[in-house]
C-alpha cells in the first residue's frame, strides 16, 4: 500500500497502539497534521509544547506505556527540551516526534530550522533525523522499542517536511525494527550472585531502599514476596512510592533530604543496604564520605552505568529488578531480626503515631492537614500529580499511596510547571481514576495556560492549589540559610479561582481547616473539573531536612510546636 510519510506515521501509530498524541502544529509538521485528521488517533492540543511533552510523561508514569508528543520545527521543538529532559531524568517513556524543514535546506538556517536533535542529544536516550518516507515506520517502531525496554527514557524523531510528503509502500511485516539482539537481561556471574546471598542471610540489620525501577519493571509482587520472605525493612525513594504499598509494616517511609527522621537513621545504622532500582540521587544520600559508613551495599539496577557511579557497592546484581527479585527468594533464610525492628520502632519513637489531624485547629490552615485530608477523603486512591516544592514533599510526606503509579511527580529534575500537564496526561492514561493535581502557586503560574486544554477536551481532573503566598521551597532555603532574606521569593498571583472561572472551570477559595473536607469532597462529586485555591500558613517549612551537603542523620527537626512532623501511620 503507498502512503504518504505523513500518512505512514500516522498508520504506525495507530499499529503501535496509540490512542493520544499530544501536540502543537506549526509549518513543518503540517502535513502530519492533515493527516492525522483523517486517522483514528485523538490530538490534543496543548498551550505550549513543553506541556505536550509533560502530558505524554503523564501519561507514561501513569498507564506504564509510551506517551506521545508532537510539535513542529523550530520554537515548537526547542519548547519541549524542559519535558524531555524531565523525561529522562526520571526514566520515563515518551517518544517525541518533531518536523523539520525540508532535507534539501537542512544547514542553510531556512526559517524555523533548529538541530534539535544536536540540541536535545544529552538529554535523549536516543534520537534521529528521518529524511526519507520509507524510513518512518521502521524508526518510529524502533522508538518505542527503545523508549520502553532497559531503563526507559525519552526518544526523539525529527521527520523532514519533505519525507512527510513523499509516498513509499507501507507494509507493517516488511517495516520491523532492527535493532541489536536484546542482551540476556540478568547480567553477573554466579559469584556475585552468591555473594548478595550470604551478605542478606548474615545481615543483622538490613534495610532495603526502595526505588523507581520496581514499578518500572512491575516487580512490585516479587518485591512485595521478597521483602516478607527476609522480613526486611523498606525505606522509599520519592520515585519509589507507590511500588510498596504505604500500610504495610515493614514500610517505613520515605528516605533523603525530607524523609522521615527514623528512616534516614536506619540507614546510616544498618548493616546491609538492599538497593533496589534507585540510583543513589544526592537527595537520598546527602554527604556520600558520611553514608551507610557501617553497612555492606548490595545494588540491584538494570543499568550497568548506575553502578559504583555515587556509592561503591559489595555485590552488583545488574539486570531487571523482577527478575533479580524472583532469582533471590528462594534463597532468603526466614529471619524475624527482633533487635533490629525494636531500635527502628525505637528510633520512631512517639512521632509516628503523633496524628498531625488530631491537633486542635488553631484557625490556621497548613498543607499538611490539605494533603493528609486530601489522603483520607480519596481512600488513597487517587492518581496525585504534583508540582515541585514544598507542597511536593508534603503530599510524599502525608498522602500514603498503596498502589503503583498514583504518585506522578518530576524527582530528578525538579521541574516546576510539571504537574497539571502531567495531570491531563494521566487522565488520558487512566480515564477512570480520580485524578488530583497538587501544586504550588508558583509552579502553576508556569503552566496554568494548560487549564484551556481541560475545557477543551472536556476533561475532569481536581486541582488542589496549595498556595503560601511564596516560592516557599526556595524561602524554607532563605529561611534557613540566608538569614531570611527572602529575595525573589515573595509571590503575586491572581485570583486562581476568577481565573478558572474565566476559563469556564469551577473555582474555590478555601481558608479554613473546617472547609477542607467539604470541599474535597463536594470537587469530588462535581461532574467538570474543579480548581481549589487553598490559602495556606505562608511561612511553614519542609521537615525533617537533610541540608545540602549535610550527613543524612544530621536533620534539621521540626519545632516542636505548632505542628508534628508526621502523619498517622496509614
Ligand atoms: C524538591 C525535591 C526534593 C526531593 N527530596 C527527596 C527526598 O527527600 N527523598 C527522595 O527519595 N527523593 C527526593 N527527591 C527526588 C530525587 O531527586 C530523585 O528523583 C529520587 O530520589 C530518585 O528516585 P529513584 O532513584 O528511585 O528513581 P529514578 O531516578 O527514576 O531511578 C530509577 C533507577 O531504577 C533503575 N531501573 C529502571 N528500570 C529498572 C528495572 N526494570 N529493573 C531494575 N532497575 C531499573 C534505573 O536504571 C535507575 O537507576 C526530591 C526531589 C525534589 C524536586
Ligand atoms: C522551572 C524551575 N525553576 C525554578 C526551580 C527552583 N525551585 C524549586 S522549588 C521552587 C519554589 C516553588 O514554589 P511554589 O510552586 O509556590 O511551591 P511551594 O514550594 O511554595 O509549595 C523553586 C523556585 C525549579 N525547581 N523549577
Ligand atoms: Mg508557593
Amino acid at each position: 500500500m503507498k502512503l504518504t510519510g505523513a500518512e505512514i506515521l500516522c498508520e504506525t501509530l495507530e499499529h503501535l497502539g496509540v490512542k493520544e498524541i499530544f501536540g502543537y502544529p506549526g509549518g513543518a509538521i503540517l502535513p502530519v497534521y492533515d493527516a492525522l485528521g483523517k486517522s483514528k488517533l485523538h490530538h490534543v492540543l496543548v498551550r505550549h509544547e513543553q506541556g505536550a511533552t509533560h502530558m505524554a510523561d503523564g501519561y507514561a508514569r501513569a498507564s506504564g506505556g509510551v506517551g506521545v508528543a508532537m510539535a513542529t520545527s523550530g520554537p515548537g521543538a526547542t519548547n519541549m527540551v524542559t519535558g524531555i529532559a524531565t523525561a529522562m531524568l526520571d526514566s520515563s517513556p515518551v517518544v517525541c516526534i518533531t518536523g523539520q524543514v525540508g532535507s534539501k535546506l537542512l544547514g542553510s538556517d531556512a526559517f524555523q530550522e533548529i538541530d534539535i536533535t544536536g540540541i536535545t542529544m544529552p538529554i535523549t536516550k536516543h534520537n534521529v533525523v528521518v529524511s526519507r518516507a520509507e524510513d518512518i515506520a521502521r524508526t518510529v517502531r524502533e522508538a518505542f522499542l527503545i523508549a520502553n525496554s532497559g531503563r526507559p527514557g525519552p526518544v526523539l524523531v525529527d521527520i523532514t517536511k519533505d519525507a512527510q510528503q513523499a509516498s513509499a509502500e507501507f507494509d507493517w511485516d516488511k517495516c520491523a525494527p532492527k535493532l541489536p539482539p536484546k542482551r540476556r537481561r540478568a547480567n553477573y556471574d554466579q559469584p556475585e550472585f552468591d555473594r548478595a546471598v550470604e551478605l542478606l542471610n548474615s545481615s543483622k540489620r538490613p534495610l532495603i531502599l526502595a526505588g523507581h525501577g520496581i514499578m518500572i519493571s512491575g516487580a512490585m509482587k516479587a518485591f512485595a514476596e521478597f521483602v516478607h520472605a527476609g522480613h526486611f525493612p523498606v525505606a522509599m525513594t520519592l520515585l519509589g512510592i507507590g511500588g510498596f504499598p504505604a500500610n504495610d509494616p515493614l514500610n517505613l517511609g520515605m528516605m533523603g533530604m525530607h524523609g522521615e527522621a527514623w528512616v534516614n537513621h536506619a540507614i546510616q545504622e544498618a548493616d546491609l543496604l538492599i538497593a533496589v532500582g534507585m540510583r543513589f540521587d544526592d537527595r537520598v544520600t546527602g554527604d556520600l564520605r558520611t553514608y551507610a559508613k557501617s553497612a555492606k551495599k548490595i545494588h540491584i539496577e538494570i543499568d550497568r552505568a548506575e553502578i559504583n557511579k555515587n556509592v561503591r557497592v559489595d555485590a552488583a546484581l545488574v539486570g531487571d529488578a523482577r527478575e533479580v527479585l524472583e532469582l533471590l527468594e528462594p534463597h532468603m533464610e526466614k529471619k524475624e531480626r527482633p533487635d533490629w525492628h525494636t531500635r527502628i520502632a525505637e528510633m520512631k519513637g512517639d512521632s509516628a503515631v503523633r496524628d498531625i489531624q488530631s491537633l486542635p485547629d488553631t484557625g490556621h490552615l497548613y498543607a499538611a492537614h490539605v494533603i493528609n485530608d486530601l489522603w483520607k477523603e480519596t481512600n488513597g486512591d487517587a492518581i496525585v500529580v504534583t508540582d515541585v516544592g514544598q507542597h511536593q514533599m508534603w503530599e510524599a510526606q502525608y498522602y500514603h499511596h498503596n498502589k503503583p503509579r498514583t504518585l506522578v511527580t518530576s524527582g530528578g529534575l525538579g521541574t516546576m510547571g510539571f504537574a497539571l500537564p502531567a495531570a491531563i496526561g494521566a487522565k488520558f492514561a487512566k480515564p477512570e481514576a480520580d485524578v488530583w493535581v497538587v501544586v504550588g502557586d508558583g509552579g502553576f503560574q508556569m503552566t496554568m495556560a494548560e487549564l484551556a486544554t481541560i475545557v477543551q477536551e472536556k476533561i475532569k481532573i481536581n486541582i488542589a492549589i496549595i498556595n503560601n503566598g511564596y516560592l516557599g521551597m526556595v524561602r524554607q532555603w532563605q529561611e534557613f540559610f540566608y538569614d531570611k532574606r527572602y529575595v525573589a521569593t515573595p509571590l503575586v498571583a491572581p485570583d486562581f479561582a476568577a481565573l478558572a472561572n474565566s476559563f469556564g472551570i469551577r473555582g474555590e477559595r478555601i481558608t479554613t481547616r473546617a472547609d477542607v473536607v467539604p470541599t474535597i469532597r463536594s470537587a469530588r462529586e462535581y461532574k467538570e473539573s474543579v480548581l481549589i485555591d487553598f490559602r495556606v500558613e505562608q511561612e511553614d517549612s519542609v521537615y525533617p531536612m537533610v541540608p545540602a551537603g549535610a550527613s543524612l542523620h544530621e536533620m534539621i527537626r521540626r519545632p516542636n510546636n505548632p505542628l508534628v512532623e508526621t502523619s498517622a501511620e496509614p
